[in-house]
């Protein structure tokens, strides 16, 4: 869609759609082809998934999951990206994209299971063309990559979007992944989500110059944009995806935004950061931001407001019971089963005597 990739393109350096009053920096009613109703969409998926992350972390305090990661700040890419794909579209995430799981449809419930420890992946894959959580850094983008070049040879339309953080640009999978998607045109779109903190590490700490310009050095272009704009990231990825269903490759985009909660549920971000550019960052809220806007176009009232608040509590209420109903696995299953198809009898004897095991008192 041409006319998306013109909102963003006009805003330079830094292109946003909404400014960070809630005011218009582009036209995005006649560009990105939402209804109003879809509009409100994005709102609610935002609020929602915001608050189903607040109550994980709640959860893990509780100590009902191992551990969570909050994306408090990055709804807007969540969002944006996610919503911007054709749900054919394939999306390969690291470990804190649970909001984006949560705009595919997939159960938050089911998810957290991976959290609890349940279960290594609780989702069908290819129900959601959602790839699971890679926990090592990086490591998700050869794997886009490679399955973006096998989307290309079938010649299935499916565009595949990855998403990292601005640490795991500094990867070596990540360099050589790009470099592939360069060479072979692939369907690929690089989302970097540029949070400004890898755990405790700052981006000028390891990344000299612009994440963004990076594509250049690998044949394709990159764009930079508000990460806190819904709308911004719609327009992106909306441009990248048809560009990459028409043939034309890759794209990257880097989009700024940052992260409010601590790395994860074990991090103390009071130890690194100061809590004056916490409050610099509070004042670009996504939600707030394109609340506002929304309010001011006629699109939402304090009604509305209300009632998707409502509806996101109920859904944070019912990921809660039955995450806590989600039943324990059996240990001798999970290490045993599908390891092979005709297990020896020393693997036998060893599932034996583990089974047991767990039968004898202590
Ligand atoms: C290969 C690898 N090395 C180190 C780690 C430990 N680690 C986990 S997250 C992280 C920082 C990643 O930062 P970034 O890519 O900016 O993503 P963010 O967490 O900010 O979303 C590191 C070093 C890891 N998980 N995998």
């Amino acid at each position: 869609m041409a006319d998306s990739a013109q909102v963003v393109r006009e805003q330079d350096p830094v292109r946003s759609v909404l400014r960070a009053d809630g005011s218009l920096a582009g036209d995005p009613r006649r560009a990105l082809g939402l209804t109003p109703e879809g509009f409100v969409d994005l709102y609610r998926k935002m609020v929602s998934i915001r608050r189903a992350d607040q109550e994980a972390l709640n959860l893990q305090r509780q100590g009902e999951l191992g551990l969570w990661g909050q994306f408090l700040g990055q709804e807007a890419a969540h969002v944006g990206a996610t919503m911007a794909l054709e749900p054919t579209d394939w999306i390969f995430p690291s470990y804190r994209e649970f909001g984006m799981a949560m705009c595919r449809g997939i159960d938050p419930a089911t998810m957290l299971t991976v959290f609890r420890g349940l279960t290594h992946g609780a989702w069908d894959p290819r129900k959601f063309h959602f790839a699971p959580l890679a926990i090592p850094v990086a490591t998700q983008v050869p794997h886009a990559v490679g399955f973006a070049m096998g989307s290309r040879l079938e010649g299935s339309g499916e565009v595949v979007l990855v998403t990292f953080g601005d640490g795991a640009t500094s990867a070596g999978d990540w360099h050589e992944a790009m470099n592939f998607a360069g060479v072979f045109k692939a369907p690929v779109i690089f989302l970097c989500q540029n949070n400004y903190w890898a755990i405790s590490v700052p981006l000028p700490r390891q990344t000299a110059g612009r994440i963004a310009d990076r594509a250049a050095g690998y044949g394709f272009p990159g764009i930079r944009i508000d990460g806190n704009d819904v709308l911004a990231v719609f327009a992106a990825t909306r441009a990248a995806a048809e560009r990459a269903r028409r043939g034309d490759g890759p794209y990257l985009i880097e989009a700024q935004t940052y992260r409010m909660g601590a790395h994860t549920s074990s991090d103390d971000p009071t130890r690194y950061r100061t809590a004056a550019e916490l409050e610099a960052w509070s004042s670009k809220d996504p939600i707030a931001r394109y609340e506002r806007w929304l309010r001011a176009e006629g699109l939402l009232d304090q009604a509305g407001v209300d009632g998707i608040g409502k509806e996101a509590e109920s859904t944070a209420e019912k990921m809660r019971t039955r995450l806590r109903e989600a039943p324990a696995p059996d240990p001798g299953k999970a290490m045993f089963d599908r390891v092979y198809s005709r297990p020896s009898p020393g693997f036998q004897q060893e599932r034996e005597e583990f089974e047991s095991s767990l039968e004898s008192p202590g």
